[in-house]
């Protein structure tokens, strides 16, 4: 049965905004989660993920739930454990205590951010690479996503973790050309993860039919995803503009880009 009312969560974000535009012609009702207010939506629910309470409050009585809030980018070990990994801890504790069947999570391509991109006639990453974090954000995806196989095989409780690559309205350099993934897309890939029978706990790569894909979408398109778009119209304008990415620059040379090699933020 298609789930009707989803909580959001981050839905203040960039990601959360473009969601909250294209998400309901998908059918969805969506209840508002986020830290700030959501401009122009009074009845969102603004709370910290930390606050147990509201988020148990906020969960009650949803079909499921997209989960987007957290730091989105590196930070210090200790934000990224507070928001991403104990603020994920609560929302699943809570979709299980009120009985919500299924959780889309946003992972990202940072959980394996240290992968070699293919060259030439590489084959494309499978779904099933080696985790390989390249940051302590990365690093907070591959435990979202071990929660989500906990909360699965022991608790029944269903997670589609999307590897979104590089999710806004134009890819702006020449790495997003493989990674992007359109908004219109994203909402397609979010409903298939959401209505697909039995995904128990399912690892997907998010992106576009993109010309310049580095990663296989095989668990994606199993789900019933059907992207529409591809980058490639904006490849020659960004090579124009920024060169082909250079074999010998060790931030072209991974799935990560320049979050492999971006000097670590102190404290850890
Ligand atoms: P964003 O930083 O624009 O939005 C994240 C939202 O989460 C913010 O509105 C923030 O206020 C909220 N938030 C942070 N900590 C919170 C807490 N403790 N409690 C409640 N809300 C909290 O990020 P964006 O780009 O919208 O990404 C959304 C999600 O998708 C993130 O989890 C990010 O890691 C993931 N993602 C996004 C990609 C993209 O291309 N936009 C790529 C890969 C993953
Ligand atoms: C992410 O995980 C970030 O949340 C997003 O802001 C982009 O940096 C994206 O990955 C990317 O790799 O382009």
């Amino acid at each position: 049965p298609t789930p009707r009312t989803v909580l959001l969560t981050g839905a203040a974000g960039g990601l959360g905004t473009l969601m909250r535009g294209l998400l309901p012609d998908h059918g969805y009702a969506l209840r508002l989660l986020d830290l700030r207010p959501v401009d122009g939506v009074p009845e969102a629910i603004v709370a910290d993920l930390a606050d147990k309470d509201a988020v148990r409050e906020a969960v009650r009585g949803v079909d499921a739930i997209i989960h987007l809030a957290g730091i989105s980018l590196e930070a210090s070990f200790d934000k990224i454990l507070r928001a991403n990994i104990e603020g994920t801890y609560n929302l699943y504790e809570a979709a299980r205590q009120e009985g919500v069947g299924r959780v889309v999570f946003a992972s990202s391509n940072h959980a394996v951010g240290c992968t070699p991109r293919p060259r030439g006639d590489d084959p494309l990453i499978p779904v099933d690479t080696p985790r390989r974090p390249d940051t302590f954000y990365g690093l907070s995806k591959c435990f979202g996503e071990d929660l989500a196989q906990l909360y699965w095989d022991k608790h029944g409780l269903e997670t589609v973790s999307v590897r979104i690559g590089s999710c806004f309205p134009e890819p702006t350099s020449v790495r997003m050309l493989s990674v992007w993934m359109s908004p219109a897309d994203g909402a397609r890939l979010f409903h298939a993860a959401l209505t697909a029978e039995n995904v128990g706990h399912t690892v997907v790569h998010g992106s576009s039919a993109n010309t310049r894909l580095w990663w296989d979408l095989g668990s994606a398109r199993a789900l019933g995803y059907d992207p529409q778009d591809d980058s490639e119209p904006y490849a020659e304008k960004l090579i124009a503009e920024q060169g082909e990415l250079d074999p010998d620059n060790p931030a072209h040379a991974c799935l990560g880009g320049h979050f492999v090699t971006d000097p670590p933020r102190w404290p850890y």
